[in-house]
């Protein structure tokens, strides 16, 4: 399969993005630039989620009108993905234009179709019940709990409210059987295993209509042919993947190359929807579901839940700013194994950089490098013939590609990154084994050799690591002369050409000194 379509939620521009946003876009953006470096035709989608009540009422309470305030905060999630360096090739915003001709097309597309059991998909009713604006999600009274207050919670702790109207509904009582089948032949859609375990307990305990207009509001998509009535936020947000690659247009080139989508990244909290009812809405709609849907954890900080009210949001640009660009991105796909919850830190976070970065992987590159400008004429040193220990390394580097791409099929940026910092290790001790210094006195050919060797290893592991730290590692590919064109995973195995010029060595990740009274 050589091509690839990945996607990150639309983000809601109720608020100001925060380190939830950054790291799932993140995420996205590491494997959306590691399949264009192993030559597939890559289609990486981000964008923002902005109808519905929730953002309605964000706009009332600044004053603003929905479309203004709409324009103003989708900027800034367009500005943090210039900031965070991502290599997203679209970003939708569902007030466009081709998004509410996909949402009404997809709306009619379902209203077409009769369900597995034979009914219409789509019937008028009246719904009553609750309703959690904060998740934009309608809940079953058993699912409720009460809060000290007396109020009625949500399992994700939002307020609901009762709310009574007429509306559409979707027959998703009659696709559980269809879903459960679906989730059998295809054990890879949703991942980690646990995530995958709820979801099918949940659809198996049997599965209600689900509303999918509302009334009595007006901000967003027009349901076709019913005055009054707009589509639920979330039928018209999932389909936003789909209107990116074309649709309502099934033959575009578009559509016919990137759908279904391989992987749609989510957090946790939005399993729900991306798992039942996007499958469910699609089958209904005839068109095949997306191939995986993965769901990461989610951060506290400092050992709290991160919230506004708790004054401790972590802002990703005030973080780059702090800590660098390409160590913020390392720390959050290295730290908390990916799908599992995880803990912010800023001590955790210096340490990593001050470890895992200055002392492991910038030494190595700073020490052999400085020691080849000075000791070995500023080029790439002529080796002799390998011993086991010079093959030993290089093998261990050579299988480092297949490794990280096995990981990063799993979604498992951490022990990708593991792998990595294993050869990282091995060569640091390979380094401190053979003490190029003292050969410098004994041996020189020896010593240009082992040389040869350490070079050729940081080259490996630069091209590997470029996913996660473009920035570091194109400038570390700069320093060993590495053409622009040999930095593709196809041309991992062009080894460096003894006697080509080194340009003068600089420090890749510098310690993180704390500022005085900080
Ligand atoms: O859910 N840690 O948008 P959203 C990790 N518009 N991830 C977090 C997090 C945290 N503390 N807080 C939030 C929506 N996230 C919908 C999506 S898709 C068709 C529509 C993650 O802006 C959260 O899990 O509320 C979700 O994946 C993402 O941020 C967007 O959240």
């Amino acid at each position: 399969m050589n091509r690839y379509y990945i996607t990150t939620p639309i983000y809601y521009v109720n608020d100001a993005p925060h380190l939830g946003h950054a790291y799932t876009t993140l995420a996205c953006d590491v494997l959306a630039r590691f399949m264009r470096l192993d030559g597939r035709a890559v289609k990486f989608l981000t964008g923002t989620d902005e109808h519905g009540q929730k953002v309605e009422k964000a706009a009332g309470a600044a004053g603003m009108d929905p479309q203004s305030f709409t324009d103003r905060v989708s900027e800034n999630f367009r500005t943090l993905a210039k900031v965070l360096n991502i290599s997203n090739d679209d970003f939708i915003r569902t007030t466009e234009p081709r998004h509410i001709r996909s949402s009404q097309a997809i709306w009619k597309a379902i209203g077409r179709g009769m369900s597995p059991k034979g009914r219409p998909n789509i019937y008028l009713g009246k719904y009553a019940g609750w309703y959690a604006v904060r998740d934009e999600a309608f809940y079953g009274e058993d699912e409720l709990t009460s809060g000290p207050d007396g109020k009625k919670r949500a399992p994700s702790g939002a307020e609901v409210e009762w709310v009574e109207e007429p509306s559409y509904f979707f027959r998703l009582s009659d696709w559980g059987e269809h879903l459960l089948a679906f989730y059998d032949a295809n054990p890879e859609f949703i991942g980690p295993a646990t995530r995958r375990n709820e979801v099918v307990s949940f659809v198996r305990q049997g599965l209600t209509d689900l509303s999918i207009s509302r009334t009595t509001f007006g901000w967003g998509v027009k349901v076709p042919d019913a005055e009054g009535h707009i589509m639920y936020v979330w039928l018209d947000a999932l389909t936003n993947y789909i209107t990116a690659v074309g649709y309502p247009d099934e033959t575009s080139r578009e559509f016919q190359t990137f759908w279904p989508a391989d992987l749609h990244m989510v957090g946790k909290d939005i399993v729900r929807f991306h798992a039942v009812y996007w499958p469910a809405f699609l089958m209904a709609a005839s068109i095949a579901p997306p191939r995986r849907v993965f769901a990461h954890g989610w951060w506290t900080v400092e050992g709290q839940k991160m919230s506004k009210s708790l004054g401790n949001v972590v802002e990703p640009v005030r973080l780059i700013e702090t800590y660098g660009l390409d160590q913020v991105r390392y720390f959050l796909l290295r730290e908390v194994p990916f799908g599992q919850d995880g803990n912010f830190s800023h001590r955790q976070m210096i340490l990593r950089i001050n470890s895992d970065l200055a002392n492991d992987f910038g030494n190595l590159a700073q020490r052999v490098l400085s020691f080849i400008a000075k000791n070995a004429g500023g080029e790439v040193p002529a080796p002799g013939a390998f011993t086991a220990d010079d093959e030993a390394l290089l093998a261990g580097a050579g299988r480092l590609l297949d490794a990280v791409r096995g990981r990063l099929e799993e979604q498992a940026f951490h022990l990708a990154l593991d792998a990595i910092w294993d050869v990282v290790g091995t060569a640091n001790r390979y380094v401190d084994v053979q003490a190029p210094w003292t050969l410098r006195k004994t041996d020189q050919a020896r010593m240009k050799t082992v040389l040869y060797v350490l070079i050729e290893t940081i080259r490996q592991l630069a091209i590997v690591t470029q996913p996660v730290m473009p920035g570091t590692m194109g400038r570390l590919l700069d320093q060993l002369a590495v053409p622009a064109n040999h930095r593709g995973f196809a041309q991992i195995g062009t080894r460096l050409v003894p006697g080509t010029r080194l340009p003068p060595p600089t420090g890749l990740f510098p310690r993180h000194v704390e500022a005085t009274g900080a």
